[in-house]
């Protein structure tokens, strides 16, 4: 039985608050393996690289096997059958359109004093995507990390996938290939990570590197942040679904569990105004857990920290599903774009009975690297602005200099930083005296 609370009952609040501070992820502390596994790659390279791989993913190369030969990828992808290529081409192509139209514009002005100031986007020279191997390997992740980055204009893009006994899926293969992605390595853990950010004899650094990965993935990308820049670091999955009861209660059941069955640490919430649909929708999510392939991490993420909240009306339910801030936030009621108004912190919003949040996970179009744990109060899911970054313009010409300049000698003096001052004064003096020449 999932959590059942109800916003009219006594001792509501502090239920709430603790459903939101619940602790779902015992993230084991690997800091200081991950930190030996670093020193170790920044200190023999390649050679460090391939005893890691034999010993973690047994699996022996050599500098020439570390990356996919493009006969090989060929090879891979030959397998993947027409059905779901075609699949995942309308998806890349979905996802393309997507973040095509989240490029931002440069700009450039005069202002009032006569200067000139502006800003100018530009890519990220080179970006490595980590791939999970194994069950959590998502050719559709791959697609969501890569396509962004090829749209901001990325010139290299590498993807690290460990191959355990060399065993790869062939639609990870195919999603990079597809998003145009340079090189695939096949290497993982924290010393796939390392070597894209510092580089070894046969891999060059890349500058920012993206993707989900475990416990020591995620720490060391934490290590390598600052060296190159990263994304998130994304926990299990999330989903809560404001309901009004005027939907099916499978559906929901179904969109519950699509996120449930993801990790025994997911979350999945409800929150209706009906009660009686809050309970249809717990004896459906019953049903559907005596069939489902993955009931068994369903069930347990449905038990532990799954929850049904009864709220008085939907400026309620929006409030608190405001405080939970979840990464996936479905909205099942009769006008989801009124509702839609009221929502100020979720990662991504489906609007209507019509939009499972899986159509989002894959062929949408945007992006389903999302933040999670709360974060969404804060920041957003992956885009082409995590691969681009922003440089200032500013030029003066001799009248703006003349206009704006003595401020800046003045906040020099009172920052007792002379040579700053100076620059300015140099100039003004030299066109004072032109002036008077
Ligand atoms: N819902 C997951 C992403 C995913 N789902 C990949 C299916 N494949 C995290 O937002
Ligand atoms: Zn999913």
């Amino acid at each position: 039985m999932p959590h059942f609370l109800d916003t009219r009952e006594e001792g509501f609040e502090a239920r709430f608050v603790e459903l939101l501070g619940m602790k779902r992820e015992d993230s084991p502390d690997v800091d200081a393996v991950v930190a030996g596994i670093i020193a170790d790659i920044r200190k023999r390279g390649d050679a460090a690289l391939i005893e890691l791989t034999a010993k973690f993913d047994r699996l022996e190369l050599t500098p020439e096997t570390l990356a996919f030969s493009p006969e090989e990828i060929e090879a891979e992808v030959a397998k993947v059958p027409a059905e779901e290529r075609a699949a995942l081409e309308l998806a890349a192509e979905r996802i393309r359109a997507y973040h095509e139209r989240q490029m931002p514009h440069d700009a450039r002005w005069i202002d009032a004093s006569g200067a000139e100031l502006g800003w100018r986007w530009g890519p990220v020279s080179a970006a490595g995507l980590y791939v999970p191997g194994g069950l959590a390997s998502y050719p559709s992740s791959v697609l969501m990390n890569a396509i962004p980055a090829k749209v901001a204009g990325v010139e290299r893009l590498v993807v690290a996938c460990p191959t355990p006994g060399g065993a790869v899926n062939p639609l990870v293969l195919l999603a990079a290939q597809l998003a145009g992605v340079d090189t695939v390595y096949r290497m993982g853990g924290a010393q796939a990570i390392a070597a894209m950010a510092y580089g070894t004899e046969t891999i060059t650094a890349v500058d920012k590197i993206t993707g989900p990965g475990n416990a020591f993935v995620a720490a060391a990308k934490r290590r390598v942040f600052g060296r190159v820049g990263i994304d998130m670091i994304a926990g299990p999955s999330e989903i809560l679904v404001i309901a009004d009861g005027t939907g099916d209660p499978d559906w929901i059941a179904l969109d519950l569990m699509s996120q449930a069955e993801h990790d025994e640490s997911a979350q999945a919430i409800l929150i209706t105004t009906d009660e009686a649909f809050g309970k249809a929708v717990v004896a459906a999510v019953e049903k559907r857990l005596e069939t489902l392939e993955r009931r068994a991490i369903a069930g347990a993420s449905w038990r532990d920290f799954g929850a049904v909240i009864v709220a008085r009306d939907l400026m309620e339910a929006a409030e608190l599903s405001n405080r939970v801030a979840p990464e996936h936030l479905e909205l099942c009621v009769a006008d989801p774009d009124w509702l839609a108004e009221a929502i100020t912190h979720a990662g991504a919003i489906f609007l209507g009975a019509y939009t499972p949040e899986a159509i989002g996970d894959y062929i949408g179009g945007p992006n389903h690297v999302l933040p999670t744990a709360r974060s969404a109060r804060f920041s957003s899911g992956l885009s082409v602005m995590d691969f681009i970054k922003r440089t200032t313009l500013a030029k003066m010409t001799p009248g703006a200099l003349k206009a704006i300049g003595p401020s800046a000698e003045v906040l020099a003096k009172s920052e007792s930083l002379e040579a700053h001052g100076l620059s300015v004064r140099a100039r003004l003096d030299a066109l004072n005296d032109e002036g008077e020449g």
